[in-house]
């Protein structure tokens, strides 16, 4: 039988019918759906982990006790998933283990465009890349087979269009594939100099017989049609490439290592080779480094995503517009009655230095709030406000910089940062804006929402009390939608010599929650327009007027506090 399936469904599929028993992960789009999705087998054991670098060591964990295992994350959650990853690649599997990854080129929904495939190369570890959503089901039930062949974790790569395209999928049995017998063997799993001598040596052999038996691997197949131009190219490319062109293909299920062999005896048949990839020049640079003559980055660059219209272009010279441009744009903006958006709009009014962190509340660096000055990475607003400060000290500035970080990020990579500002007597203040769910990505628990990925009651983390236990002597909790509560607290912060953290804490306005009357705006508004300085989407300014949209409207009360007049009511007022 056949189904309709997202690619990332059809991942968790590939886990199911492959045994797969466990799946640690951290959420991240486009990856998040395939550990949802693995989450409604219950013959699988899904946790959503603090971060990637937890979640692969779990997976890992498991693997080498004799359970399949999977771990997702999105392409940037490689590099905290990196430490684990590249040792592991020594100590090998017992059952297999596999990373799946999606990139994000054009950059939907990420800070970068970095591409997986080089920590394929770096981390020696074998790397597929499905085209659709079959290919995603029976490339991930490969991998596994790959990783207990070949002892080694098998990472398999997904980019945003294949990740959230649907394609039919066969749909097979579970394979009852039983726990294999976990033996103690030191030498293969105690990574110490010794053993990992002889374990990098393992590696080395096992990369060299996977070079030259995925020549004959059917994942990496020759589609032979003109052979004036020949591509080479892989994952959702490939789709682009047959739409676009005529030309013979060398389609790559196996992108890292290449099939050489193949790849001569193609590059052999065809007048001109052209690499077509999106990102980096992955496969290039590898083709030009074993002296084969191709074309690729001159023609195509590095930026973004391809598209059949882009293809046609560059290698026709035609002028295909590349997307239907006449909708309206709408640029990203915090959700009305979002409860970051009252300590934004503090912070913008005291004009102070923001080190910012990845989540919805990176919008507060939007217009009008415009009131974030930095942000780069997971965990990092709070390092960076640490080092803000000792720069601006050193310099003879006093100034006390404020760090913001959501309750899932801080988790997933704040903790250490509070621990060193304190053990290295920084005095800067961290708000952490707990909204009390990872909303970012669709809304995933996460250890302070008290749920289980299953929706069972866990232990939940008491953030006032971890902060505290970092050795923060200045806690205060605030409700973040009261602004003047917030502004007098983060007044009081900044002014003190020591690092503080300032928890503003409200329910994300998307979670289910009682329907209330919304506010309007009486007859008493005098139009200064103090009100729109929040840059809530329900507040509207047309022909001269304010307006409340009642549909938009969540009676967060935010808008209130702003107006001197007393013009901003509830219907029944
Ligand atoms: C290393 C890494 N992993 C995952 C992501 C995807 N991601 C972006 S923000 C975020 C968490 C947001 O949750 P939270 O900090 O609670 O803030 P909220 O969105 O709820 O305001 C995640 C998982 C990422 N950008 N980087």
């Amino acid at each position: 039988m056949k189904k309709l399936m997202l690619t990332n469904h059809a991942v968790a599929l590939g886990a199911y019918e492959a045994g797969v028993r466990v799946v640690s992960s951290y959420p991240g789009t486009p990856s998040t759906e395939i550990t949802e999705e693995c989450s409604k087998y219950k013959e699988i054991h899904t946790e959503w982990a603090p971060n990637e670098k937890v979640a692969l060591e779990v997976a890992t964990g498991a693997a080498i006790a004799g359970a399949r295992a999977l771990s997702c994350m999105k392409h940037v959650g490689v590099n905290v998933a990196a430490d684990p990853l590249f040792t592991a690649a020594y100590t090998g599997v017992n059952a297999g283990l596999v990373l799946a990854v999606a990139d994000d080129p054009g950059m939907h929904s990420s800070q970068n465009e970095q591409d997986s495939r080089f920590y394929a190369l770096s981390a020696h570890v074998p790397m597929l890349e499905p085209a659709d959503s079959q290919e995603a089901k029976d490339f991930t039930m490969l991998a596994f087979d790959i990783s207990e062949k070949y002892d080694t974790p098998v990472m398999l790569r997904l980019t945003t269009r294949v990740a959230h395209s649907q394609g039919y999928v066969e749909i097979g049995q579970r394979k009852d594939i039983g726990l294999k017998e976990y033996k103690k063997d030191a030498a293969k799993y105690v990574m110490v100099p010794a053993g990992a001598k002889k374990r990098h040596l393992a590696v080395e052999q096992r990369e060299n017989k996977l070079a030259l038996d995925c020549n004959s691997f059917d994942i990496n197949r020759i589609e032979y049609n003109s052979l004036k131009t020949g591509i080479i190219c892989a994952g959702g490319v490939y789709q682009y490439v047959k739409e676009a062109t005529d030309a013979s293909v060398l389609k790559l299920g196996m992108v890292y290592p290449l099939p050489f062999e193949l790849i001569k005896e193609f590059a052999s048949k065809v007048e001109e080779l052209i690499v077509v990839e999106e990102l980096e020049p992955f496969i290039e640079m590898q083709l030009k480094a074993n002296g084969i003559k191709c074309k690729g980055k001159e023609i195509f660059g590095r930026q973004g995503e391809l598209s059949v219209a882009i293809i046609q272009n560059k290698l026709y010279g035609k002028n295909i517009p590349s997307a239907d441009t006449s909708s309206p744009a709408r640029p990203p903006v915090m959700c009305a009655g979002c409860p970051h958006r009252g300590v934004f709009y503090v912070l913008s009014k005291l004009k102070l230095t923001v080190t910012g962190d990845i989540g919805c509340y990176t919008l507060g660096a939007a217009p009008p709030l415009g009131a974030i000055d930095t942000c780069i990475c997971m965990g990092a607003s709070v390092g960076m406000a640490h080092g803000f400060d000792i720069a601006f000290n050193s310099g003879g500035v006093k100034q006390k910089t404020v760090g913001v970080i959501g309750d899932s990020t801080f988790i997933h990579s704040g903790i250490t940062g509070i621990i060193n500002t304190v053990y290295n007597k920084g005095c800067s203040t961290l708000i952490i804006l707990d909204n009390s769910i990872t909303a970012m990505t669709g809304h995933q628990d996460n250890p302070a929402t008290g749920k289980t990925i299953a929706g069972e009651d866990t232990r939940k983390l008491d953030l006032e009390l971890l902060v505290k236990a970092c050795g923060v002597k200045t806690v205060t909790v605030v409700d973040a939608y009261d602004i003047n509560e917030i502004e007098r607290e983060v007044k009081r912060h900044i002014e003190l010599d020591e690092a503080s953290v300032i928890i503003a804490r409200r329910m994300c306005i998307l979670l289910p929650r009682k329907a209330e009357k919304s506010y309007r705006i009486n007859d008493k508004c005098k139009k200064c327009r103090m009100c729109l300085k929040i840059g809530c989407p329900a507040i509207e300014f047309i022909d001269g007027n304010i307006r409340i949209n009642e549909e938009l409207c969540t009676s967060c009360g935010v808008c209130v506090s702003l107006c001197k007049f007393g013009a901003i009511t509830k219907e029944e007022e």
